[in-house]
């Protein structure tokens, strides 16, 4: 009988932020806790913005994030599946975290049914009303002839614009986020349309920066999974359901 027997999910470590020594404390506290994970945990599920920049060339990847990636590594080489999504700031993976690891790349939204409750999966971006720049940048972003310009860019010169780009985004991501009253959360008003459609049990989302459990209905809820510069939270799925943690807090 297996011991893997809980589904983990976190989002937006934004591995690179703010300067390489912040980036590297918080590097070492996710590598302690996939550390604490590893022999109990069946899937892992890193939901967007793991880094807050990455660009695949055809021969070179960005510098850093070593432990994280190790860990990750070991993690799959201990037969867990790893499922990651791309985020606003981490839309540029391809092939090589799938190839290196095994990773599931997922570039949307993610449907999984799991002892019978059913998960709707999804980074955050670019849901829900509004936004409607950013909506329209996401669809250049991915598109293949911008991920192709890019790709000829010389690194030094790509990733260095690249960081003067979210540069902005970086001093709003430092701060604390908080709650805007239901009406007001766009991710509360996009899973409500659509439970309309469809029941799902849980909603998971990262993009927030702010730990969030919402009952949407009596048999449905919106989870958020915050972020790790400040918070440290995550959520596990087990045999008592769907629970928001807190690591080292
Ligand atoms: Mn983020």
């Amino acid at each position: 009988m297996s011991l893997r027997t809980k589904i983990y999910f976190a989002s937006d470590f934004h591995l690179g932020t703010a300067d390489y020594g912040e980036s590297r404390k918080r590097e070492d506290r996710i590598v302690r806790w996939l550390d604490s994970i590893k022999n109990d945990a069946k899937e892992l599920y890193l939901v967007g913005d793991v880094f807050d920049f990455w660009f695949e060339y055809k021969y070179v990847v960005p510098k850093g994030h070593v432990r994280f990636l190790g860990k990750l590594a070991e993690l799959s080489d201990l037969g867990v599946q790893i499922t990651m999504f791309k985020g606003n700031h981490d839309m540029w993976m391809f092939g090589y975290l799938t190839q290196e690891m095994n990773v599931k790349i997922v570039s949307d939204e993610l449907v999984i049914e799991r002892d019978e409750k059913k998960f709707y999966i999804h980074h955050g971006d670019g849901l829900g009303p509004g936004d409607n720049k950013y909506k329209f940048l996401k669809k250049f972003f991915r598109s293949g002839l911008c991920q192709w310009l890019f790709g000829w860019l010389h690194p030094n010169l790509g990733i260095g614009i690249a960081g003067a780009w979210s540069g902005h985004s970086r001093i709003a991501g430092a701060k604390l986020e908080t709650f805007q009253t239901e009406q007001h959360e766009w991710l509360v008003i996009y899973s409500k349309e659509k439970l309309k459609e469809e029941h799902f049990d849980y909603f998971i989302f990262g993009h927030r920066h702010l730990p969030l459990d919402i009952e949407l209905s009596h048999s449905s809820r919106y989870i958020n999974l915050g972020e790790w510069m400040n918070y440290n939270s995550y959520a596990v799925f087990d045999e008592e359901g769907l629970a928001l943690r807190y690591f080292e807090k």
